[in-house]
């Protein structure tokens, strides 16, 4: 059984968002075409308490996009993003979510961020879904959405990990790209295993 992966495809990360990723918004019609070759959607949200310490705003004299060391590791300081219950957090409007089957949340806790959608930053507490997978029966995953060098990277990986085999869309995914980690994300991904795909190859 194969699934597809909707990394993250939210307001605040296409074009006028807070963490706006360039052309974000251009994958979503690649994406509502693939949703119709699935028959296991699965989303994630981003979903960041206010005041959430992966936000910059939450760090006395930092500034956006340093990086500051957390108890679980090394941690990116974003722009304020994601904030649960606002429109930044929904689902791009355009984005036919209506056949996500799951949605995970991520980084709802204060202290923790969480880029993957299997586990927070720790590395080590889990998000659900690697179980909700195994009771399914999928072993294909599939993955799209935002962004490449952040959330679908941590994602991608952690998959692999988890012995499924990973095939991350190119046209389907976009990047932040601070000091050229799209490229980097593209390299630890193919390296890992997964496998990079375009989306003319998903058919039937
Ligand atoms: C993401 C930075 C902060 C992502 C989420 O979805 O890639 N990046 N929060
Ligand atoms: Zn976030």
């Amino acid at each position: 059984m194969k699934a597809l992966l909707l990394i993250d495809i939210q307001n605040d990360f296409c074009p006028g968002g807070a963490l706006a990723v360039p052309q974000g918004d251009q994958i979503i019609p690649v994406v509502n075409r693939l949703i119709s070759h699935f028959d296991c959607v699965v989303t994630t949200q981003d979903w960041h308490t206010a005041n959430h310490s992966s936000f910059a705003s939450s760090h006395d004299g930092k500034s956006e996009y340093e990086t500051v060391k957390m108890e679980y590791g090394e941690q990116v300081l974003w722009p304020d993003h994601c904030i649960q219950g606002t429109s930044g957090a929904d689902f791009h409007p355009d984005l036919s979510t209506g056949k996500a089957q799951l949605v995970i949340r991520k980084g709802f806790r204060k202290t923790i961020d969480s880029y993957s959608a299997f586990f927070e930053n720790d590395k080590r507490t889990a998000t659900g879904l690697n179980g909700y997978l195994q009771e399914r029966g999928v072993q294909d995953l599939y993955v799209s959405g935002l962004a490449t060098d952040f959330c679908v990277k941590w994602s991608v990986l952690d998959g692999v990990r988890l012995n499924y085999s990973l095939f991350v869309i190119e046209d389907a995914v976009r990047g932040i790209d601070l000091n050229g980690s799209v490229e980097q994300a593209w390299a630890e991904m193919t390296g890992s295993g997964a496998r990079r795909i375009h989306s003319d190859s998903i058919t039937g």
